[in-house]
């Protein structure tokens, strides 16, 4: 098995079976077979870059059905407006400036962007999602970033200021030809801003079930350094985020054209004195995930076997690794509310949960929700508080299994 990024060895250390593409939500007609991989993660031996050791290919997730919405959490949409601020103040203050996001989704965070009557394009493959970016005012490219798409929107447009993308990077195999791609479009001193899950934040806290599909890197300042210099690039700022878990956000600028900040030396230095990227410290965290997974099966089994009501909270991309991992299915967890429109009436894939709409959680409340949308937490128990004061006991599985009740 070779590294995706440098062609090095890598060491494999955690090992999920066989799993089903994550938001291949099921719907009542659909002809099947599901499709099915082999969920595995290793680390290079070279570049320390963190990845998936197979392969799923990119039409299989990304298309005219993709039901995830950026906008479906309150957080997010605050901190993408963020994002899209912070742009126009430091980034894009030349005379007419132009951004390009990748995977833009539902306009989440070009919308504030567009408002400002800045010139952007997102480039979306999923047509569903970027439909709704387009009714939203949001200019949109169908189809996948790679390298000939950044010389068609060059032709079109001109260069960039700013490639921006969140949640995006890290889905992506083909790193050769988006790196590519992006010095096509940048002007010389253009900016590559991206914020994806931190490997850092995902070992310290077992988050396991940010590995699965869409996921392909698990990104920190270590490997991310080592892939921008293949490219001509230089990592010159981190900043650690606290959404979806975890996340660091990236600024790569072609090499010589902007000083790296301190806050990059300071994360190197802490990945190395964490030994993050070492294959002990990796196989430490698989077995602490195998003990959890344990422990949430035999609390699950109990609380059935003492007739409990359970359901799930959010049918989150990432539950499809825990459900499916841990062989979690409609026995433990009936069903699942979610607010998402396109994932409702359907079943989980390949563990077969009904999802339901988010009015059936309080109908009545269960004695205990499995919290699949973890990340969303502190929004979710805030909006939800009258579950607890009815009784209800919250599940959760991060950093290990625990409870939240009254
Ligand atoms: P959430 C997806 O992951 C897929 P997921 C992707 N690979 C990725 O990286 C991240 O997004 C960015 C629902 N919900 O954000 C909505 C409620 O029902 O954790 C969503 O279905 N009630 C691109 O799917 C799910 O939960 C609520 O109050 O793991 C949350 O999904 C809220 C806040 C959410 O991402
Ligand atoms: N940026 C949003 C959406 C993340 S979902 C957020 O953070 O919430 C990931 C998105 O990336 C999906 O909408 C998917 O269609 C898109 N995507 C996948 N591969 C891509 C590629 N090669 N180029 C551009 N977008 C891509
Ligand atoms: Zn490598």
């Amino acid at each position: 098995m070779e590294c995706r990024i440098c062609s090095g060895r890598l060491r494999p250390f955690a090992d999920f079976g066989r799993q089903p593409v994550s938001d291949a939500f099921v719907a009542p007609g659909d002809p099947g077979p599901e499709f099915f991989f082999h969920l595995a993660v290793g680390v290079c031996a070279d570049c320390s870059m963190v990845q998936l050791l197979e392969e799923v290919p990119r039409e299989k997730m990304f298309h005219d059905g993709y039901p995830y919405l950026s906008s479906g959490s309150a957080v997010m949409r605050e901190h993408f407006a963020g994002v899209a601020e912070r742009l126009l103040a430091t980034e894009l203050t030349g005379p007419d400036p132009f951004v390009v996001e990748l995977g833009c989704n539902d306009g989440t965070m070009l919308k504030t962007i567009a408002e400002a009557g800045v010139r952007h394009l997102g480039v979306e493959p999923s047509g569903g999602v970027g439909r709704r970016a387009a009714a939203r005012g949001v200019r949109v490219r169908e189809g996948f970033f790679e390298a000939a798409a950044a010389a068609g929107i060059l032709a079109e447009d001109g260069p960039a200021d700013v490639v921006y993308a969140a949640n995006t990077l890290c889905h992506i195999p083909y790193m050769d030809s988006i790196l590519r791609g992006v010095d096509t479009l940048l002007r010389p001193g253009g900016v590559l801003v991206f914020e994806d899950p931190y490997l850092g934040d995902i070992v310290a806290r077992a988050s396991f079930d940010q590995i699965y599909d869409e996921h392909f890197y698990f990104f920190c300042a270590t490997s991310v350094r080592a892939m921008a210099r293949r490219h001509g690039f230089e990592l010159v700022d981190v900043e650690r985020l606290p959404v979806h878990g975890g996340e660091v956000r990236y600024t790569l600028a072609r090499q010589g054209a902007r000083t790296p900040g301190p806050a990059v030396a300071r994360l190197l230095a802490e990945e190395e004195a964490a030994r993050l990227t070492e294959p002990a410290t990796l196989r430490a965290f698989a077995s602490r995930v195998a003990a959890n997974r344990d422990s949430l099966v035999a609390l699950l089994e109990g609380l059935r076997d003492e007739g409990a009501r359970v359901c799930g909270y959010g049918a989150t991309a990432k539950s499809a690794t825990v459900l499916n991992y841990c062989g979690i299915g409609p026995d433990l967890v009936p069903f699942i509310c979610d607010t998402t429109p396109a994932k409702q009436g359907r079943l989980t894939p390949g563990s077969h949960i009904p999802v339901r709409e988010p009015g059936a959680f309080a109908d009545p409340y269960p004695d205990y929700a499995l919290l699949l949308a973890w990340n969303h937490a502190e929004e979710i128990m805030a909006k939800e508080t009258a579950f607890r004061e009815a009784g209800g006991t919250w599940i959760l599985y991060v950093p290990e299994v625990h409870l939240m009740g009254a």
